[in-house]
């Protein structure tokens, strides 16, 4: 069948009806679109969900997965995968409230990419919502096919979350189709038309994450968060190096080769077997010549007396030079009583496998980094989980395609999966740039990978 024919059975079975209807939102519509009916069309429900697939054609290399946004849109999805051997995942509506508590069933990993398929888009709220438990288990989704869009803002909500939506037909089109084949009368298209064209449902508040580096500089509290956003924009990097390297000599030829492409190095000081302060100093004096920032990732984890301690003491000094320390929100926020001129980065997430930090506990993170904007200039996390602009994602775990872990435990995903999809700020990369056989090639690598995904970002909204 072809858009024609469904289009024309679609009608015949009732899924599209003219008239006068009460919408859900109380406004009066002159059209009816409800797809549920389709089940009982094994043949047209076979069609509709190959007319879906063909709208995805040319770029099923994207995606590993397909998920149906829960009820109508589940046996649409069945049929997909079954048809293309494409595995599928199922999204509960709500979580058990027994067993595993798994709002997506399935099988699937943190490489895993999704396309959603749903029956009508309006606003699309219900994509968002499957698209958003689908992220919060760390699979990714770029693609959204639905079978009719009534062309009422979805397609700018979804592309405002970093979506791209494919439809088979769009209603204007079918009431199109029906007229030509003399179903409907003009008046009844013209009706409709206006009827669309006047009742825009609301997109959701543009999310805070698509706005510039540069825009959100000028939001950010903290000095330091200020300057991050400001040498993000003009070096156009978002790449962080992790520099877990032994041999303080190796940490200086390496900072130095690839400054020009970081806006921040971090460090575990604790590592490096001859660390002195002179080489802080040193450091230092690269950050100023490649204009980057330094972070230890010493993780804090302490009441605030014994972090104060560790901060300002001991052999690493770390107050001294450091722009920006790693914490634990764990111990409350006397934790960022103590932290008074160097930046704090609060820990909401951390990437290892079968790690302790759900998202309930990310999500509070998140809320005392919020509470304390003059102390916090961001989190670590795997996705975006802060709402305040003025404030930073950092997520460690990055590697280009074709390392999904590391054999110890940690677990890896694209700058495309953490910036495009997650919603993060920065990549930090560590082993995917030293270990490199040509550290300046893959540091240029993540450098230009990471920022062209958030430019595409920001244009897409
Ligand atoms: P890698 O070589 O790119 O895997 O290094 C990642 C770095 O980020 C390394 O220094 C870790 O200690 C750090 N890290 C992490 O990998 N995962 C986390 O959740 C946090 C920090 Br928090």
């Amino acid at each position: 069948m072809d858009k024609l024919q469904v289009t024309k059975e679609l009608f015949r079975i009732g899924a599209i009806k003219f008239g006068s209807f009460q919408l859900k939102s109380g406004i009066t519509s002159p059209i009816y679109c409800d797809l549920r009916v389709l089940f009982s069309y094994p043949q047209l429900l076979a069609s509709v969900s190959e007319l879906m697939w063909q709208c995805v054609g040319d770029i099923t290399g994207e995606f590993s997965h397909v998920c149906g946004v829960p009820y109508t849109a589940l046996p649409i999805a069945t049929c997909v995968s079954v048809k293309h051997d494409i595995p599928m995942l199922l999204r509960r509506k709500e979580a058990k409230s027994y067993g595993t508590k798994r709002m997506v069933e399935g099988v699937y990993d943190s490489g895993s990419r999704c396309v959603v398929l749903e029956d009508v888009v309006t606003s699309g709220s219900s994509v968002l919502e499957t698209v958003s438990s689908l992220q919060d288990v760390g699979v990714a989704v770029k693609h959204v096919v639905a079978i009719v869009d009534r062309e009422q803002g979805a397609e700018l909500t979804l592309t405002n979350a970093g979506l791209m939506l494919h439809s088979v037909l769009k209603l204007s089109e079918m009431v199109d189709m029906l007229e030509a084949e003399q179903l409907i009368t003009t008046d009844t298209t013209q009706m409709v038309k206006q009827f669309l064209s006047t009742s825009q449902v609301p997109s959701k508040p543009q999310s805070v994450q698509f706005e510039s580096y540069l825009t959100r500089c000028d939001l950010a509290t903290h000095p330091i968060a200020k300057k991050l956003f400001h040498l993000m924009h003009h070096k156009q990097t978002n790449l962080a190096l992790s520099a877990d390297l032994v041999d303080s000599r190796a940490i200086l030829e390496l900072a130095d080769q690839v400054g020009p492409h970081i806006c921040v190095l971090k460090l575990h000081s604790d590592i490096i077997k001859d660390f002195s302060i002179v080489f802080t100093q040193q450091l230092k004096q690269l950050a100023e010549k490649h204009n980057f920032l330094l972070m230890e990732d010493r993780k804090f984890a302490d009441i605030g007396n014994t972090c104060k301690l560790q901060l300002e003491g001991g052999t690493h000094r770390i107050a001294e030079w450091a722009d920006m320390v790693t914490a634990h929100a764990l111990p409350g926020r006397s934790i960022l009583d103590v932290m008074t001129n160097t930046g704090v980065v609060l820990v909401g997430e951390m990437s290892s496998e079968g790690n302790l930090t759900t998202l309930e506990y990310a999500q509070a993170t998140a809320e005392m980094a919020e509470q304390h904007p003059n102390k916090v200039v961001g989190v670590v996390s795997q996705r975006k989980l802060l709402k305040n602009t003025g404030q930073l994602h950092f997520t460690p775990g990055v590697r280009l395609s074709g390392v999904s872990s590391d054999g110890k435990g940690q677990q890896y995903r694209t700058p495309d999966h953490v910036i495009g999809s997650c919603g993060s700020d920065i990549i930090i990369v560590g082993r995917g740039i030293y270990e490199a056989t040509d550290p300046v090639k893959a540091a240029i690598q993540y450098h230009t990978e990471g920022y062209k995904v958030y430019l595409h970002r920001i244009n897409a909204s």
